[in-house]
C-alpha cells in the first residue's frame, strides 16, 4: 500500500492517481500569470478546480519560470495567505503551498495548508526542514539544477536520469535524518527545471527507474515548454493535448500524482488511463501497475 501522510490526514496513493490542481496567485506565471492574481478570482478558480476533480490544490505566489527572479517574503505572503485562509476549512481537499521560503510555509500551514511543495528540495531555506518536521506536513522534494534564473542556461548531465535519481535519494535521506517521516515524502524529477528537451524526454522514457527509489512520484508536465517544442512552437494555451499525453505516459511509468492546470480534462484522461493500465489480469504491457 502506498500512502502520503499529511498534517491531519493520509492520502491513499495505491487506489487512484491523484490530480493536483495548480492555483498561481502571480502576475507573471508562464501560462496563467495575472489571471488569478486577484484573491476573489483565485478563490473562485480554486473552487472550480475542486469541482472539476482536483484531489489536491497547489497554491503558489512566486513564478519559477525560467529566468524569473525571486519574490520578496512580504509580497509572497500577501499573495498566498489570504487565499489559504479563505480556502482552508471550506474545502475537503488538502492544500499544498508551492514555496521555497520557510516563513511562507509556516504561515500557510498555520492557516490550514497540509503540504509543502518545495522546488529546491529543502535547499533554499535552512529552516524549511524544521517547519516540515514541526508541522507534520506532507513534503514534495523536487529536482532542479541551479535556480529558476539560471537553470535553463546550459544544463549538462552525464546521465540525466541517474543524476536526478541520485539527487532525489540524497534529499529524501537528508529529509528523513532531519526528522521528516518517510511516509510524508513524495519525489518529483522537476520536468523543465534545468533540462533540455532531450533531457526531459529521457526522463519520461526512463521514468520507471525513478520508481526504484521506492517512493511515490509526482510529475508536473503541465503546459511546459518541452511540449511547445514538440508541437512546433505551440504557445502554452495550445498545449493541453500534449499535457494529456505526458500525463498518461507518466501514469504508465508509475507516477501517482500529476500537477496540472487543466484539471477537468486531465481527471478524465487519468480515469481512462488507470482503467486501461491497472487491470491486473492481464496487466497492460510495458506499464507499471500499482495493483
Ligand atoms: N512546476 C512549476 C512550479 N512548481 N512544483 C513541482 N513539485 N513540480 C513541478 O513540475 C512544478 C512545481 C512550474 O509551473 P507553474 O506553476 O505553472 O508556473 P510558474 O512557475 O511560472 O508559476
Amino acid at each position: 500500500m502506498m500512502h502520503w501522510q499529511l498534517t491531519d490526514r493520509t492520502l491513499d496513493l495505491s487506489r487512484r492517481v491523484l490530480v493536483m490542481g495548480i492555483v498561481n496567485v502571480t502576475p507573471d506565471s508562464f501560462s496563467d500569470g495575472g489571471r488569478f492574481f486577484d484573491p476573489d478570482r483565485a478563490a473562485d478558480h480554486a473552487l472550480e478546480l475542486v469541482e472539476q476533480g482536483a484531489d489536491i490544490l497547489d497554491i503558489g505566489g512566486e513564478s519559477t519560470r525560467p529566468g524569473s527572479d525571486p519574490v520578496p517574503l512580504d509580497e509572497e505572503l500577501r499573495r498566498v495567505l489570504p487565499l489559504v485562509e479563505r480556502l482552508a476549512g471550506r474545502l475537503s481537499v488538502p492544500l499544498s503551498i508551492d514555496t521555497t521560503k520557510a516563513e511562507v510555509a509556516r504561515r500557510a500551514l498555520a492557516a490550514g495548508a497540509h503540504i509543502i511543495n518545495d522546488i529546491t528540495a529543502l535547499r533554499g531555506d535552512p529552516d524549511m526542514a524544521a517547519v516540515a518536521r514541526e508541522t507534520g506536513a506532507g513534503v514534495v522534494l523536487m529536482h532542479m539544477v541551479g535556480t529558476p534564473r539560471t537553470m535553463q542556461l546550459d544544463p549538462v548531465y552525464a546521465d540525466v536520469v541517474a543524476e536526478v535519481a541520485a539527487f532525489l535519494a540524497e534529499r529524501a535521506a537528508l529529509a528523513e535524518s532531519a526528522g521528516i517521516a518517510r511516509e510524508r515524502i513524495v519525489l518529483d524529477p522537476g520536468i523543465g527545471f534545468g533540462k533540455t528537451l532531450e533531457q526531459n524526454l529521457e526522463l519520461f522514457r526512463r521514468m520507471r527507474e525513478l520508481g526504484r527509489l521506492g517512493r511515490p512520484l509526482l510529475i508536473g508536465p503541465s503546459r511546459k515548454a518541452f511540449l511547445g517544442k514538440l508541437l512546433g512552437g505551440a504557445p502554452p494555451d495550445a498545449r493541453l493535448e500534449g499535457t494529456l499525453a505526458a500525463v498518461v505516459a507518466s501514469i504508465c511509468a508509475g507516477a501517482r500524482i500529476v500537477r496540472v492546470h487543466d484539471v477537468a480534462p486531465v481527471a478524465r484522461a487519468v480515469a481512462v488511463a488507470q482503467a486501461l493500465i491497472e487491470r491486473p489480469d492481464p496487466p497492460f504491457p510495458h506499464c507499471v501497475s500499482a495493483s
